[in-house]
């Protein structure tokens, strides 16, 4: 395989919602490109894409996959993607190395929520994007409808290219505003006639070729010029026309076909290579420095890692950009983020899992070597003293957690070691081994995913165990202000020991006042690491304590701070004033204070209207107009507020306030109840006291498990 310069690498990312057929015209590409001599299907599971055992099992991509086809001059790497939201950490590091995007819809559902949410990706990035109108062949299909979808939610810039003539089960020709024919298919699809435009087409055939004129003409001065003077344009300025305006994601526009029957596919094809920006046309990659980097094969080598996998009997995969330069076999280069020299022992093209070795990549391509030791996805590799680094991919918040429980406890290393090396392969999952809840908690972005997680940890790293509940970081604090004194007193045999402390303990917020009827002489502010602060003010005044037992003292309410009185939870937000005391020239010292702060601590604290506060989230939900009440309905189950409603075309977004502790089941039960429609994202917000009920609840289970330990 010949190294292809960067003017004749297209890089392309298919997306869309899941069910589009985004695998399925990967799989018409590679065919009509001659990759492949026959069609796989995802039901006989024999894609290019696809082609691991979950994505078998399961009959929908979970990662993205990596294929090329040359077409004409110029090289097309098409990654493939899935469309369950679940993955969309797949779609976003595709999108950081693609030059144009294609938006795959179903014509038969018109734009989905996956579509949509896909777009704002998109969008943000500004990059090319074409759409496809796909299922064309569904008896249900509705072209027309769809395109008004579409304009509605991305603008005018949606922009048709070709239209179906005959949608339905009968499907089998466009007609094509751009060149004004028309393509008709055969049975088995493949390459079309061209024919002449029916006569009954061409009043609407000309007025969307004139749109799509004006379209093209719009984005540049000399281009409208000329359209004005002779009312068109010829096929070079059209040309021109096209890959500045796509180029700079200002027209999208929208082609036709049936990716069962393979219609169409070829066109697109031809299209990208004829108007859609090579690698070397893009805007240049951003450094983590500001500056530029030129995708330029003369410069000095940069690499981008967008991909890790592990793969059976190779290890792991990485898969990477050339941002700049050229990569050979052999090349030493350096991570910029640990400054790990690595070398290049082998380098591949991909198609799918096959692996091609080649002995370089041009600046713009992209390839995969293995064998990298301290190198993953989101680091840059570049040639030693170039210390630049691309501007990593920003992957979504969480939106699941479960805890892990390994059943044989002797797996409990390898299991540390698997999760490291997953979170490596995928950072949309992160782990959190944490100290205060003792579990290990998986955050992942849907049910899905923890799916897909536990599948490959038993199959690949052959660990048993199961999900559980994550328990909830509660939090206690108290409403009210109560004064506490607390004398230690001990005289057994040998030195006594003596204390005595008098405080004031009052719930703490932002910008409140120093205590009036307190002689403050001195004020102590900590943040505590569970969230919140405890503020404390040394109050005493003729000496009654020696200064110096302030800090034993604090230590004693700290103590309790992180043991709280009503759950052992962690306690916050509480302002703790001394101001009197007693003390014994011989018997007190620092434990004897230590132990009467912690009393008085924990007397004052039950008297003070104590509560125990959860953890709650902002959730930012997306459903259909006609699946509003059953989401509302489920969010009063689950004890949410809603903060407000917008509606976003066809769907809703709600926002709402909902305890962690409800939350645990939310993206499965949103899912099943939208058939996969309703998508939402989830912030931390604040902490909230607890019903009252679940209050009583839980300092209950506090005390059981006291009584058991
Ligand atoms: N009738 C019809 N079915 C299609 C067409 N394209 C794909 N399909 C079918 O739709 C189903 C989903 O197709 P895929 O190619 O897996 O869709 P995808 O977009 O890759 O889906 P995800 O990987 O889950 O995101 C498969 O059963 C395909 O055979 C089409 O043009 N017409
Ligand atoms: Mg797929």
């Amino acid at each position: 395989m010949k190294s292809h310069d960067s003017t004749h690498i297209k890089n392309v990312v298919l997306v869309g919602h899941s069910g589009s057929g985004k695998t399925t015209l990967a799989e018409c590409m590679l065919f009509e490109a001659g990759v492949i001599n026959r069609r796989g299907t995802i039901a006989e599971k024999n894609t290019i894409g696809d082609y691991s055992d979950i994505e078998h099992e399961r009959g929908n991509s979970i990662f993205s996959h990596i294929m090329h086809v040359d077409w004409k001059d110029t090289k097309i790497n098409i990654i493939d993607t899935p469309g369950m939201d679940d993955f969309v950490g797949e779609v976003i590091s595709s999108f950081k190395v693609a030059d144009t995007g294609i938006m795959v819809i179903n014509a038969a559902n018109g734009v989905e929520v996956g579509t949509e949410i896909i777009w704002e990706y998109a969008d943000h990035l500004k990059k090319p994007m074409l759409f496809v109108a796909n299922h064309l062949d569904e008896e249900k299909s509705d072209f027309d409808a769809m395109v008004e979808q579409a304009k509605d939610r991305f603008g005018r810039k949606v922009t048709v290219v070709q239209y179906p003539y005959n949608q339905g089960v009968d499907f089998n020709a466009v007609i094509d505003v751009l060149n004004m024919v028309m393509y008709r298919f055969g049975a088995d699809g493949g390459k079309p006639e061209k024919l002449d435009i029916p006569a009954e087409e061409m009043d609407k055939a000309k007025q969307l070729h004139n749109d799509l004129i004006e379209a093209i003409a719009e984005n540049d001065e000399t281009l409208m010029e000329r359209y004005f003077e002779k009312g068109t344009l010829d096929e070079t300025d059209m040309q021109k026309g096209l890959l500045i305006s796509i180029r700079d994601h200002e027209l999208f526009p929208m082609f036709c076909i049936s990716a069962k029957h393979n219609m169409g596919s070829g066109r697109i094809m031809g299209f990208i290579d004829y108007c859609c920006p090579s690698a070397a046309h893009m805007n240049p990659e951003k450094l983590t420095n500001g500056a530029d980097l030129p995708c330029n094969s003369s410069n000095p080598p940069v690499a981008f890692v967008f991909k890790t996998m592990s793969e059976p009997h190779l290890g792991d995969m990485s898969f990477f950009k050339v941002c700049s330069g050229k990569l050979k076999v052999g090349d030493d280069l350096v991570n910029t983020a640990n400054g790990q020299t690595e070398r290049l022992s082998q380098i591949y093209l991909v198609q799918g899992k096959k692996r091609e070795p080649v002995e370089e990549v041009l600046a713009g391509d992209i390839a995969a070597t293995v064998k990298l030791k301290k190198t993953h996805t989101n680091n840059t590799l570049s040639a030693k003293g170039q210390n630049v680094e691309v501007v990593p991919i920003h992957y979504p918040e969480p939106k699941v957690q479960a805890a892990i429980h390994v059943h044989n406890k002797g797996d409990e290393e390898k299991m540390g070691m698997a999760l490291n090396h997953i979170h490596e392969e995928d950072p949309t999952i992160t782990i959190d081994h944490n100290m205060e809840l003792k579990q290990t908690i998986i955050n992942a972005q849907g049910e899905m995913h923890l799916a897909m997680l536990k599948w490959k940890i038993e199959h690949l790293y052959g660990i048993q165990f199961d999900y559980e509940k994550t328990r909830i970081p509660y939090r206690e604090t108290i409403q009210k202000s109560v004064r506490s004194d607390y004398r230690h007193k001990k005289q057994s045999g040998g030195a006594g020991q003596f204390a005595e402390v008098h405080m004031l303990v009052e719930p703490w917020y932002e910008g409140m006042p120093d205590p009036p009827d307190l002689n403050v002489r001195g004020r102590e502010e900590h943040p505590l690491k569970w969230g919140g602060k405890l503020v404390y003010y040394n109050c005493i005044v003729g000496g009654s304590i020696d200064a110096r037992f302030l800090p034993s003292i604090l230590k004693g309410v700290m103590d309790k701070m992180e043991n709280g009185p009503l759950t052992g939870s962690y306690v916050r937000d509480v302002r703790v004033s001394v101001y009197d005391g007693k003390m014994h020239p011989v018997d007190s010292n620092d434990m004897a204070f230590k132990l009467a702060g912690m009393m008085a601590f924990r007397n004052a604290f039950r008297e003070a209207d104590p509560k125990i506060l959860e953890p709650v989230y902002d959730l930012e939900i997306m459903v259909p107009a006609d699946m509003m009440g059953d989401v509302m309905g489920d969010l009063q189950t689950r004890r949410g507020i809603v903060m407000g409603m917008d509606s976003d075309g066809h769907y809703q977004k709600i926002k709402a306030r909902v305890p962690l502790s409800e939350l645990h089941d939310y993206s499965s039960t949103l899912r099943s109840f939208t058939q996969g429609r309703g998508k939402f994202t989830r912030q931390f917000a604040e902490y909230a006291p607890v019903p009252f009920d679940l209050q009583q609840k839980l300092i209950e289970a506090h005390q059981e498990e006291l009584a058991e330990a």
